[in-house]
């Protein structure tokens, strides 16, 4: 690797993507690489091997995918399998034949079976059914795994794979209904509040329990593993099982979410249950121990991430992302 790393952030404009761009940048990382969707369309197998023939990449941060809540998975199931395999393989196809010996992929805490015992260790993956509602985003999550212990397997490459837990944060998508939890609540009671609406309604029963990290705890969980030492990492790694789970270790129901959430908004009005709507997994708490192990833990509590979050929110008054 030449002495100033020519590090490329595959989607970095992303919620994930940016906050590994600000951190790489404060730190003075490397060159920092990105292109706009406009610029590389990572589903387009020629423009991203002739992307990383050109670019001499030393590492790469694979953050870029279609992500989406509970309903946008179970809506457009196609789009999620198609364009998440689709980034991946491009990827780390490309990266190995440009001789990029570096890889971190960023995957998912779904690619464990939806009733795999709690906290949810990385050997869980693979023992079980997966939770219907996002089954074709975890099969190309588990894929883009696979793929980077399959090039490490028969290639020696060094491509790892951090799962993260539910992330949330500045850059996050709002939209009302392809959002996930945290940013669609927050910003339903935002606009309850400013209504003077009486009742705001929360999807399901309330009771499935979820685990929140701030993006930028992820960002930072993601340079550890990229910057851990190869003999460190491989000593703690199976060939065959090599992913790493990023959590806090602490889950909460999505009542209690719904709470917080009033906090940080002022919303005092009623909450209500809409229980025709899809409660998911019932719990995805990561267990975080090999992370832990290796060097690192989350530092941002719930409530202080949300109300920082909530500031963002509010700065970008008209033009957060709703897409
Ligand atoms: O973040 P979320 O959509 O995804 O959270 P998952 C879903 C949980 O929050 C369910 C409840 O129990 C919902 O019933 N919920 C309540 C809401 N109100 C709302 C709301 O207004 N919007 C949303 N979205 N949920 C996703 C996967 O699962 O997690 C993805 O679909 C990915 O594949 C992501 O893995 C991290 O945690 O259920």
């Amino acid at each position: 690797m030449s002495a100033r790393p020519r590090i490329y952030i595959a989607g970095h404009r992303g919620m994930v993507g940016s906050a590994l761009l600000r951190r790489l940048s404060e730190m003075d990382a490397g060159e920092i690489v990105t292109r706009t969707r406009q610029e590389l369309d990572l589903t387009d197998q020629a423009a991203v091997k002739a992307f990383f023939a050109t670019e001499k990449i030393d590492q790469v941060y694979l953050a870029a995918a279609k992500v989406g809540g509970i309903h946008a998975n179970n809506t457009y199931p196609a789009d999620f399998i198609y364009e998440n395999l689709m980034i991946e393989t491009n990827i780390v196809h490309a990266a190995h034949m440009s001789d990029v010996q570096s890889l971190l992929f960023l995957g998912s805490s779904c690619i464990y079976p939806k009733l795999a015992e709690q906290p949810m260790r990385e050997d869980a993956l693979l023992t079980g059914p997966l939770e219907p509602t996002n089954e074709p985003y975890a099969i190309a999550k588990i894929t883009g795994i696979k793929l980077c212990e399959s090039y490490a397997r028969q290639y020696g490459r060094d491509y790892r794979s951090v799962m993260p837990t539910n992330l949330y944060g500045p850059g996050d998508n709002f939209h009302p209904e392809n959002s996930h939890v945290a940013p669609a609540l927050m910003r339903r009671f935002h606009e309850a509040a400013e209504a003077k609406d009486p009742q705001v309604t929360v999807w399901g029963s309330g009771t499935p329990m979820r685990e929140f990290l701030h993006v930028d705890d992820m960002a930072a969980a993601s340079i550890h593993v990229m910057d851990l030492d190869a003999k460190t990492y491989a000593e703690n790694s199976d060939p065959m099982l090599s992913h790493i789970n990023v959590g806090t270790g602490v889950d909460c129901t999505i009542r209690e979410l719904a709470e917080t959430m009033m906090a940080v908004t002022g919303y005092d009005g009623e909450l209500v249950f809409d229980s025709t709507k899809p409660d998911g997994t019932p719990r995805k708490l990561m267990d975080v121990t090999k992370l832990e192990k290796l060097g690192w833990k989350a530092s941002i509590p719930l409530k202080e991430g949300l109300d920082q979050t909530y500031q963002w929110f509010l700065s970008q008054s008209g033009q957060i992302k709703s897409v």
